[in-house]
């Protein structure tokens, strides 16, 4: 395989969970750029057609499906949909995911079960549904949208940190049973990436001056900034494509240096 065909997706059908806007929607940019073939999903009409409309201005032929994750049968109706309109999946991104950010003392049980069947549920109902068909067509690649809360805490997104703790847990457990099938499947745990889950964390105060947590980000990340969805496409596409093709059950965290880093000393 030559250097740059091993990072080629064509041919490749892609499916991006929750890919109408942000992360989502920049990897299947990427994706699209290698050369596959691009599928999405969100979680009601309103979100695809707004994901419709922007792959359009993009110039991304793409097909669209209203489906919750977290439900089995609403999963294997869209893999019937995308495997006629498409083709069958050869690459999956378990990238849908919600955040709650409420003090563990004070969140419902409700609560932090919808978190956990959003972010961690889904990404295992969606990835059985379609291992079987990878392994029918002789390997496929599963990446899971993982985060730093796969390796730390901070108040407020227990719920949160457990799901995605817990992914890091099941893309290891994929690729240790699957790995066999030439299946793998790997993590991607994004740094802080300006997108609409973290708008909340970077708005103006009323004196115009920064959200302290905005600060306490920058101040926590090498790199001095935050992310952009942009930072992901490289990565992204390195573990769709055969250049990975012996990197199985790992996470590759995007983040600027975060986890590498003890913090300024005051
Ligand atoms: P996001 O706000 O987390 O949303 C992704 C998409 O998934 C949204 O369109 C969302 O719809 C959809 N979704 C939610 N529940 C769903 C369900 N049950 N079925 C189908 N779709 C569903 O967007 P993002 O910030 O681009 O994050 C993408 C992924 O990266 C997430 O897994 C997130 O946890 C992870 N991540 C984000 C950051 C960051 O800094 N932004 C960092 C690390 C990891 P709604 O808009 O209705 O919720
Ligand atoms: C938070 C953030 C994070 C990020 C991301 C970090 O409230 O701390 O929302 O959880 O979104 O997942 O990698």
């Amino acid at each position: 395989m030559s250097f740059n065909n091993a990072f080629s997706l064509t041919g490749k059908v892609a499916w991006i969970t929750g890919g109408s806007y942000g992360i989502g929607f920049a990897i299947a940019q990427a994706y699209h750029e290698a050369g596959a073939k691009i599928v999405f999903n969100d979680i009601n009409q309103e979100l695809v057609d707004k994901g419709l409309a922007s792959y359009k201005q993009a110039g991304i032929p793409v097909h669209g499906y209203v489906c919750d994750v977290t439900d089995e049968n609403a999963v294997r109706d869209t893999i019937t949909k995308i495997e006629k309109d498409a083709g069958a999946i050869n690459i999956l991104v378990n990238n849908a995911g919600i955040i709650k950010r409420i003090p563990m003392t004070e969140m419902s049980a409700a609560d932090f079960r919808k978190v956990i069947d959003v972010d961690l549920n889904a990404p295992f109902i969606v990835s059985k549904a379609v291992i079987p068909s990878m392994i029918k067509n002789g390997g496929g690649k599963i990446i899971n949208i993982c985060s730093m809360m796969s390796e730390l805490g901070r108040e407020t997104v227990s719920a949160y940190a457990a799901a995605k703790g817990g992914l890091k847990m099941l893309t290891r457990n994929i690729a240790s049973e699957y790995g066999e099938f030439n299946i793998q499947c790997n993590g991607i745990g994004p740094g802080y990436i300006e997108t609409p889950q973290t708008a909340p964390l970077r708005e103006r105060q009323k004196d115009g001056s920064r959200h302290p947590f905005d600060q306490f980000i920058i101040s926590k990340t090498p790199a001095a900034r935050w992310g952009n969805t942009d930072d992901l496409k490289g990565p992204a596409v390195f573990l769709a494509s055969g250049a990975s093709d012996f990197v199985n059950g790992h996470i590759l965290y995007v983040d600027g240096g975060i986890l590498a880093y003890i913090g300024k000393q005051p």
